[in-house]
Formats: C-alpha cells, structure tokens, sequence
C-alpha cells in the first residue's frame, strides 16, 4: 500500500482532531529522522498508522487485541493496546511487514527498554509533535533540536509524574525504558 492510501485509510478512521494530530506526528518523526540520521520513509509509515485504534472502544480495543495475539502485559493498562494492535495487523491492513516499523508503533506509548533509534523517534514525535500544548512542551523541543535521548528521557519522566499525581498504575516497560534513557544521557 503506497503512502497516501494509508494517510485516507487512517483518516477514515479517525476523528478530524486526532488525524490532525496523526499529521502532526508524521511532519515530526520525519524532522527527528533527518536530524538524527534514522530513516525518514519508516518513520513517517509508523507515524501515520501508530494511533489507528486510538479511538476503539475498549471492548474492540481488548477483543481485537486477543484476537491479534497481542502480550498479554498490555493488557494490565487500556491505554496501551492501540499500539501493540495496529503493529500486529500492519501487515495485513497496511501491507507493512517491517519489524523496525511495527515495533515503534508497538511501544510508542510505553517505550521499552533497547529501544531502537526509530522507536525513540516515533514514542518522542508522538509527545512534541506541534499540535501539542502541555506545560514543559517547549522545552522538551528545545532539547529534542540537540538530544534525542534527553528529550525522550524528560518526556516519559513527565508521564510517570502525571501517572503519579492520577494515582494511576505505571506500566513496567515504561519505567525501565526511563531508567535506560538517563543512562544513555549521562
Ligand atoms: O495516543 P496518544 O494520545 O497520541 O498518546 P500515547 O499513545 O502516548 O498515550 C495514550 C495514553 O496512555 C495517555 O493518556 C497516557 C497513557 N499512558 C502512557 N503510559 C502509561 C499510560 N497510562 C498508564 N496507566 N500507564 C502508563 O505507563
Ligand atoms: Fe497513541
Ligand atoms: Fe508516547
Ligand atoms: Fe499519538
């Protein structure tokens, strides 16, 4: 499937304002490739398909997901299974059988601990892209424009702090992808 057949698909499914911010992430996964030599055709097909089931309702997201032999560990945080469902099934709704590809689409929620260059791209593009507006948005940009790992290591330490102050569960993968992007830094 050639991009643009994948752009409408993923706007059929979406409502204007998360296509919106699905355009958003594709313009930003291609900037981040550029400037930190990943690239930049991957990045922007993980991009466009990386929230396809964003907006599924849980029954769908949870049915689907068994069905699609999703791990059974994204199953513990809802929020979680767009991604693992969209890169199960990239093969067969998209035509994209590229492992790289479908793990950033996988983990651009959590993250993971040896995330490769393009997951970090993808999960960082995700947070910074320009329709987004969160206190501390600005710097993380500034940084991304020189430290790939930095910005991703602030971005998930502001998502564990807001889990936090929601007393919500933080899922594992998240907090050791953390623990591994500070020590890439330091
Ligand atoms: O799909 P998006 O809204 O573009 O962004 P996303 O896929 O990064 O995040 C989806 C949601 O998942 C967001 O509301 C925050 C939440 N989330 C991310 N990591 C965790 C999490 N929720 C819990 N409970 N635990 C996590 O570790
Ligand atoms: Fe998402
Ligand atoms: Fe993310
Ligand atoms: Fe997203």
């Amino acid at each position: 499937m050639d991009e643009s057949s994948i752009r409408l698909k993923v706007q059929k499914e979406l409502s204007p304002r998360r296509f919106q911010h699905v355009c958003g992430v594709v313009q930003m996964a291609e900037e981040l490739a550029k400037r930190f030599g990943s690239d930049v055709e991957k990045a922007r097909l993980a991009a466009w398909i990386h929230d396809f089931a964003r907006e599924w309702p849980v029954e769908r997201l949870t049915q689907t997901a068994k069905e699609s032999g999703v791990d059974p560990s994204f199953f513990e945080v809802k929020e979680l299974l767009h991604g693992p469902i969209a890169a199960a099934n990239a093969p067969e709704w998209f035509g994209i059988e590229d492992e790289d590809v479908r793990n950033a689409v996988r983990y651009h929620t959590s993250g993971r601990p040896g995330m490769s260059l393009l997951e970090k791209i993808v999960c960082l593009a995700d947070a910074i892209e320009p329709g987004r507006s969160y206190p501390g948005v600005e710097q993380l940009r500034q940084i991304a424009e020189h430290d790939l790992e930095e910005a991703l290591a602030r971005q998930m330490d502001g998502t564990i702090q807001f889990l936090i102050k929601c007393n919500q569960p933080i899922f594992p993968l998240t907090v050791l992808a953390r623990n591994e992007l500070w020590e890439q830094v330091q």
